[in-house]
This record gives structure tokens, C-alpha cells and sequence, in this order.
């Protein structure tokens, strides 16, 4: 079981303090790795890092709003400086905004997409030109989404940027493989966070995602940290380029 063990890894997550991301650092921490969490809420990220030390793991916090793309590379070259290079990046940080398309602000359209696009290429770029540099190996594990291959009414960015990670997951690990850089990447189907509490709480969403998911219940953050500790973990250094939905058979019934 040495194969699934994170021992002596360090690994990045970025939207770590909430939600998906905090469930995946959880799982990543209980396999063995130290963390480094990046959030924009320096409130929220200190109560994470409190939460995830009693796994006994040592957890640093850089708040950081991701959505600032052009401070990445020395916001990421701060993080290597303080604390050493990860061998693992997360990249779970996200955004919605749920509108209909002839109603959605230009805006809140380029917002969406630099946070959930832009700064995963950013952000996975910075990490691997450093491993590149170093001549060592590493793992990037992106987060999609069910939406990488189907969509709701109103959710034209968010479904745009999910498609744009499903591909943009394949095409750096295509051009990092060479360099033993491994990239894939979650597929969510409807998880119970922040995000969606706009549906859970709405007993007609609730209903309509409990109908089209066969198991025939929300998923929860921590049903996606196992499939994130594999693909973290050396039982999974033959794999790169894939999506691996954890949808409750969302995707199974298209
Ligand atoms: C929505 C939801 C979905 C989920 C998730 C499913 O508005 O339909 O927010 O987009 O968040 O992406 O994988």
C-alpha cells in the first residue's frame, strides 16, 4: 500500500479553506503529505490551517487572490522561497456565476474564466517550470467538473471554464510528461459547498440533482480526496492526461 502513501510529499491546494479544496488537503494531509494552502480569506485560511494540523502534518497559509494572474509567478517563487517547492499542486480554487447568457456582464464572463482557466495555467506553469529547473518530478491535479462534458441553463462561463480545463489538463500533460510531471484532474458531479448552496438549499434543485444523480445523493468533499490522493501518489505515475469523474453516475446516464 506504500504505492498510495504521500510520506514526505508537499503539497500546494489552492482553495484549501473551504469546501472541495479543504476535503482534498484533509485527504492529502491524513495520507502523509504537509500542506500549503492559497485562499483569498486570510480569516478562513488560518481556521483551515488550525483544522488541518491536528492531522499532525505541517500546514502553511498564503492568503492570495489567484485572480490577480500576472502575481502568480512571484507569488509562487515567495512560496518556494519560505517554504520549499511542492511536489504536488491542487488546483481547486474556483468560481460561479450563474446567469443567463444574454444576461451575463462581459465582467463576470472574464472573471470566471481567469480564475478557473487562466490561473490553473498560471499557477501549473510556475510549478512546473521549477520542477522542470530542478530536474524533478510532479504532479498537478486540476479540478472539473461534470460540466466538462454536460451543462446547466445558465452556467455559460463556468461550463466554458471546465471544458477549457478538461483540455487544457490533457495539453500540459502532453507537454509535461517528457519532464515526469504527471497531470489529470476530479471530475465533481454535484458536491454540498459553498458553491452550490444556492441548489441545496432550494428544495426543487435539491430534488433535481438527487433525480439525476444515480446514487441518489449530493456528493460531499470528502468523496473526492481519495481519487485525489491516487492520483497524488505514486500509484498513479502511469496516469496523466485523464479526467476522473466523481459524479455519483451523473455522467454515466448521458
Ligand atoms: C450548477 C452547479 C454545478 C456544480 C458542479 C457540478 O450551478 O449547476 O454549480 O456547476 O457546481 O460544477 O460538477
Amino acid at each position: 500500500m506504500d504505492k498510495f502513501s504521500l510520506e514526505a510529499k508537499r503539497a500546494l491546494v489552492t482553495g484549501g479553506s473551504r469546501g472541495i479544496g479543504l476535503g482534498i488537503a484533509r485527504g492529502l494531509a491524513e495520507a502523509g503529505a504537509d500542506l500549503i494552502l492559497v485562499g483569498r480569506e486570510a480569516k478562513s485560511l488560518g481556521e483551515a490551517r488550525e483544522a488541518l494540523e491536528k492531522t499532525g502534518r505541517s500546514v502553511q497559509a498564503h492568503p492570495f487572490d489567484l485572480s490577480r494572474v500576472s502575481e502568480i509567478p512571484d507569488f509562487y517563487k515567495k512560496i518556494v522561497h519560505e517554504g520549499g517547492a511542492p511536489d504536488i499542486l491542487v488546483n481547486c480554487a474556483g468560481t460561479i456565476c450563474r446567469s443567463p447568457a444574454e444576461n451575463l456582464a462581459l465582467e463576470d464572463w472574464r472573471l470566471v474564466l481567469e480564475l478557473n482557466l487562466t490561473s490553473v495555467f498560471a499557477l501549473s506553469q510556475a510549478f512546473a517550470r521549477e520542477k522542470i529547473a530542478d530536474r524533478k518530478p510532479g504532479k498537478i491535479i486540476n479540478i472539473a467538473s461534470l460540466m466538462c462534458e454536460s451543462v446547466r441553463r445558465q452556467t455559460s462561463a463556468y461550463a466554458a471554464s471546465k471544458g477549457g480545463i478538461r483540455q487544457l489538463t490533457k495539453a500540459l500533460a502532453v507537454d509535461w510528461a517528457m519532464y515526469g510531471i504527471t497531470v489529470n484532474a476530479v471530475g465533481p458531479g454535484y458536491i454540498k459547498t459553498d458553491l452550490t448552496r444556492a441548489l441545496w438549499e432550494d428544495r426543487d434543485m435539491d430534488a433535481w440533482v438527487r433525480e439525476h444523480t444515480p446514487l441518489g445523493r449530493w456528493g460531499l468533499p470528502e468523496d473526492l480526496a481519495s481519487t485525489a490522493v491516487f492520483l497524488a501518489s505514486p500509484a498513479a505515475d502511469f496516469i496523466t492526461g485523464q479526467v476522473i469523474y466523481v459524479d455519483g453516475g451523473w455522467l454515466a446516464t448521458y
